[in-house]
């Protein structure tokens, strides 16, 4: 990848490239995500999911099989694997699309990547399982580092920060340190601020403000703001369901501000908000 991040290269030597922002589609492979009544998991419902945001333009799918929503139980690797991979098989058959898995377990990763996952989101930035930088730099793949305070199970219990932009500022440095002496080329390295990891609600605002403080590290920045609370708390509390407005908004001033990529429910009117900013921004 050149430094100013044009592109990021997959293990088989595809490529994503940056002329236009690129958007990722979220997939929660989770019982209550897609279920038949209750406690099954739906393979074909998630299959059928991904298929229509792909359709929708969505330029990578992120498969995720444990929610990391604030609060969430912990489940185990097997059941994550139980869960996604053969989601992901089911989906490469069908599509080129690139797929990426959304863990912090390397066991996860390790079997999403043999199922035809193709890049790795780890919120965790490759700490919680010391495996993971080991498997990423093997598998030459490219690795989402996320910022988190705490961790999923308490991490909005008290978050707190001087400065929150500066505080990620510090862990990118830290991390991207972290990583490249693992083997992980830098070239393969994705940023995310973490909107909603340990955030106050003024912390997540400040990190779409402040989001082009991120660009002196040349790679590419993912935000995440989709749903999220901090849209919620701007509007009497309005349900998750009840955010699309907020959502859109909150990823085209992510865009405006610098990100390459943004993660996002709600593809199609997300996908027709980014549009309009590219062609203004080469108007
Ligand atoms: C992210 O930002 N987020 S899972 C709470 C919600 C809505 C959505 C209703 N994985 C990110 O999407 N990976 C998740 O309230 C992520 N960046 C990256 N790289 C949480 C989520 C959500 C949580």
């Amino acid at each position: 990848m050149s430094p100013d991040c044009n592109q990021i290269q997959f293990a088989d030597g595809r490529a994503l490239d940056f002329q236009q922002t690129r958007i990722m589609g979220i997939l929660n492979v989770t019982p209550d995500s897609f279920s038949d009544g209750g406690r099954f998991l739906s393979i074909d419902g998630a299959v059928t999911h991904a298929l229509r945001m792909i359709d929708e333009g969505a330029d990578i799918i992120d498969i995720g099989g444990e929610s990391s929503r604030p609060g969430a139980e912990p489940i185990g690797a097997d059941e994550e694997i139980r869960r996604v991979a053969p989601v992901i098989e089911a989906i490469r058959k069908r599509s080129a699309v690139p797929i990426s898995i959304d863990t912090y377990r390397s066991a996860t990763a390790e079997a999403a990547l043999s199922a035809g996952a193709d890049m790795i989101n780890d919120i965790s930035a490759l700490r919680f399982d010391a495996d993971m930088a080991r498997l990423a730099a093997e598998r030459k793949v490219p690795v989402v580092l996320m910022h988190m305070q705490g961790d999923p199970t308490t991490m909005q219990s008290h978050p707190t920060y001087d400065d929150c932009v500066r505080e990620i500022t510090a862990f990118f440095a830290e991390r991207i340190q972290h990583a490249t002496a693992a083997g992980i080329e830098r070239g393969k390295l994705i940023l995310d601020p973490g909107i909603g990891f340990g955030k106050r609600p003024e912390d997540n605002l400040a990190i779409l403000a402040r989001l082009d403080e991120f660009i002196r590290f040349h790679l590419p920045l993912l935000v995440g703001a989709s749903r999220k609370s901090f849209i919620g708390v701007a509007d009497a509390n309005a349900a998750a369901n009840q955010r699309l407005g907020g959502s859109v908004a909150a990823a085209v001033i992510a865009v405006m501000n610098g990100a390459h990529i943004v993660r996002v429910h709600d593809v199609r009117e997300t996908v027709q908000a980014i549009r309009i900013v590219n062609a203004v921004s080469r108007a």
